[in-house]
């Protein structure tokens, strides 16, 4: 059974928040914030907590932005990662114990710091097209195969 999680981008006109992953898997890298979906608990549930407990806001309005699927040469499961656009938040952004928030320019993406397969979807992700595809990882962290479909 695939494992689900969420992965939530942030973002107003002109840049985008991202945190630093303090700790667990992928330590050390910027990405968006999300996490396990709890048994019993929604997608769209875990996204908005996962948003609060890694930066502090409170999403008051987001969208479903695609799904994508990791998977990693020699492990089995697949990692189903529901992506989400949140253009609407209250709160003040907090560093939490997970991870470190800053805001970047759009056009300052640190994509050589952050997951591989970011650089392909998250530039179609933040002009607001949907992002469907799938990332097989090799065991040196590069992508050894991948699909991607973007619907405007
Ligand atoms: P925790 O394990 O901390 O949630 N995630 C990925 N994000 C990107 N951009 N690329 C990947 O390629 C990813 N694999 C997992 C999903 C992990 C968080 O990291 C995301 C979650 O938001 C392999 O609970």
């Amino acid at each position: 059974m695939n494992k689900l999680l969420t992965l939530c981008v942030i973002a107003e006109p002109g840049r985008v928040l991202l945190g630093m992953k303090k700790r667990g898997f992928g330590a050390g890298k910027w990405n968006g914030f999300g996490g396990k979906v709890s048994e019993g608990e929604s997608i769209e549930d875990a996204a908005i907590r996962e948003v609060t407990e890694e930066c502090g806001l409170v999403v008051e309005s987001m969208d479903a932005a695609g799904i994508l699927e990791f998977t990693f040469e020699g492990q089995e499961g697949i990692l189903e990662v529901h992506l989400f656009r949140v253009d609407r938040w209250s709160g003040t952004v907090a560093e939490s114990e997970e991870m470190r928030p800053q805001w970047f320019a759009i056009g300052d993406i640190p994509y050589s710091e952050m997951w591989p397969d970011d650089a392909f979807w998250l530039p179609a992700c933040l002009d607001g097209k949907t992002c469907n595809g799938a990332f097989h990882f090799a065991p040196d962290g590069s992508i050894a195969e991948q699909t991607l479909t973007i619907i405007e």
